[in-house]
This record gives structure tokens, sequence and C-alpha cells, in this order.
């Protein structure tokens, strides 16, 4: 299906993000991609723009409120009416027992995982309601379902990423404006190395002996949910590898 939407992805320079920005300009979308690395957004949009893709690149962090309500409210009249926003930008940091877990950590992953998410939330959902059309999806987590050993306050953000798809989907029901909640179990992207603070070797072992899933493999069911016919709303989906079975039971060869 061709569309020609406005697709807003957070954290699009990497992993999950990027599959979706390269999924959904494929498809035929115009998108605003988000992120920190101003950079990687630069190379991001020269590779799509040379596909004749239009592409607006917007360089903050979504921990930085202000300056993410400037940037929104102060997009080009062109890029305003915004289709279809993918809250995808996050992490997870260490896997240390809850009481001995860094401070700093934590004020990150809530900051990132559920304030930045509310806050693009916030900016845009209000002028979808306006238009009576659109379409939020959430990136949350098999992590959210229940807590894995270590897993404890990222595990709870994306509970939270749960509990606030759910309360938007109760709250956009009398509109048009479709809620996803996209649940990924192990997908091999910059994940690990952010979460063991660039550890590589620990982060390459997260997926030995398992075939992980690819941020492509969830751009395809992101996509999907947004290309579902008008009155069909994916309101979740746990995507997991064939061989693993939950949060916590992951089968090695
Ligand atoms: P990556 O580390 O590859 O990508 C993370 C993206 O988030 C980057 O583009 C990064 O961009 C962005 N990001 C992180 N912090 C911020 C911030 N403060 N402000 C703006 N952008 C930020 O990991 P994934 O692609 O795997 O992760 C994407 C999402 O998927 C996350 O929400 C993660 O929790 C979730 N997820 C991942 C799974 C996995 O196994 N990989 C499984 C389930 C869910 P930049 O550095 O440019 O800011
Ligand atoms: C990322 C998947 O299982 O490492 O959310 O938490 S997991």
């Amino acid at each position: 299906m061709k569309m020609n939407r406005i697709v807003l992805i957070t954290g699009a320079t990497s992993g999950i993000g990027l599959a979706c920005a390269r999924k959904f300009a494929e498809n035929g979308d115009k998108l605003i991609l988000t992120g920190r690395n101003e950079h990687r957004l630069a190379e991001i949009k020269k590779e799509l723009s040379a596909k004749g893709v239009e592409v607006l690149t917007l360089g903050f962090d979504v921990r930085d409120r202000d300056k993410a309500i400037k940037y929104l409210e102060n997009l080009p009249a062109e890029w305003r009416n915004i289709d279809v926003l993918i809250n995808n930008a996050g992490l997870a940091l260490g896997l240390e027992p809850e009481y001995e877990g860094s401070y700093d950590d934590w004020e990150t992953m809530i900051d990132t995982n559920i304030k930045g998410l509310l806050t693009m939330t916030r900016l845009v959902v209000p002028g979808m309601v306006e238009r009576n059309s659109g379409h939020i999806i959430n990136i949350g987590s098999v992590a959210g379902d229940a807590a894995y050993a270590g897993g404890n306050v990222y595990c709870a953000t994306k509970a939270a990423v749960k509990a606030l798809s759910d309360g938007l989907r109760i709250d956009v029901a009398n509109t048009s404006i479709r809620v996803t909640n996209l649940k990924p179990g192990l997908v091999e992207t910059n994940f690990s190395n952010t979460r063991f603070h660039g550890d590589t070797a620990r982060a390459s072992n997260v997926y030995k002996g398992i075939q992980p899933l690819t941020g492509d493999d969830i751009a395809d069911v992101a996509l999907y949910a947004a290309n579902a016919p008008a009155h069909v709303q994916i309101a979740e989906v746990l995507i997991l590898a064939t061989h693993q079975a939950s949060g916590s039971v992951i089968v090695r060869k």
C-alpha cells in the first residue's frame, strides 16, 4: 500500500527506529526523524533523500522537554499534520539487582522511556484529536509483561509504556485515532551495548545461541499496524524470537 503520510519516529538513528524509518520510507511515507546523534541523522537523511524520500530531521534529546516543545511547536507548516507517531526512543541501562542499581541509570531510563514518550505524546496527539485522525505506535517490550532478573527498573518503564498505551487508547476511543503497543523480545541492535555501557563482549553474549529478531522484523509489524484498515486497531503485539518464550525463558543451542 503506497502512502503519503507524515511519520515521526523518535530514536531513528539506530536499531528498531532506523529500521522503521527505512520501512515506512519504502512504503512512500514522509519522515520526521529524531534522535540525539545529529551526525547519524544527517547520514540517514542523505541515504533516504537519495531515494526520493522527504525527510525532516530534528536533533534533540527526548528528555529535554523545552527543546522538544520548541521543535514540535515550530515545525514547518507542511510537516505539522503528523499522521503516525512512533515512540521508539528508549534504552536499558544495567542489569544489577534492584538494591544495587545506579541512581543515574534509573533516572535516565525513567526520563527517556516514560517521560520522553509522554512528552512526545502530549505534543503530537492534540493535533491528531483536532483532525480526528492518527496513529501512535509505542515501542514497549516483553520486559513490560513480567520482570526478569536484573530487569527491575527497565521492566517497570516498559510496564509503564503498556499502561500509558492502554490509557491513551481509552482517552481517544471516541476519535478515529489508533494506539498500538509493540512488545518485542530479543532484537539485535545497539540495545545491549548501551545496556552494558559499551562492553561489546557482554552485549554479544545476549544473542549467543539464539537467532534474535532484527529491527526489520519489528518494523514489519509496525508497518502492518499502520497500514491496517481504518476500522482495525492493532492494540498490542508481542513479538518474540522463536526460541524465546518470555522475558526470562530463552532456549539457547
Ligand atoms: P538502539 O540502541 O539501537 O536504538 C535506540 C534509539 O533510541 C537510538 O536511535 C537513540 O538515538 C534513541 N535514544 C535513546 N535515548 C534517547 C534520548 N534521550 N533522546 C532521543 N533519542 C534517544 O536500541 P533499539 O533499537 O533496540 O531500541 C529502540 C526501542 O526498542 C527502545 O525503546 C527499547 O527499549 C525497545 N526495545 C528493544 C528491544 C531489543 O531487544 N533491542 C526489545 C524490546 C524493546 P540517539 O542515540 O541518536 O539519541
Ligand atoms: C528489550 C528486550 O528482554 O532484553 O526490551 O528486556 S529484553
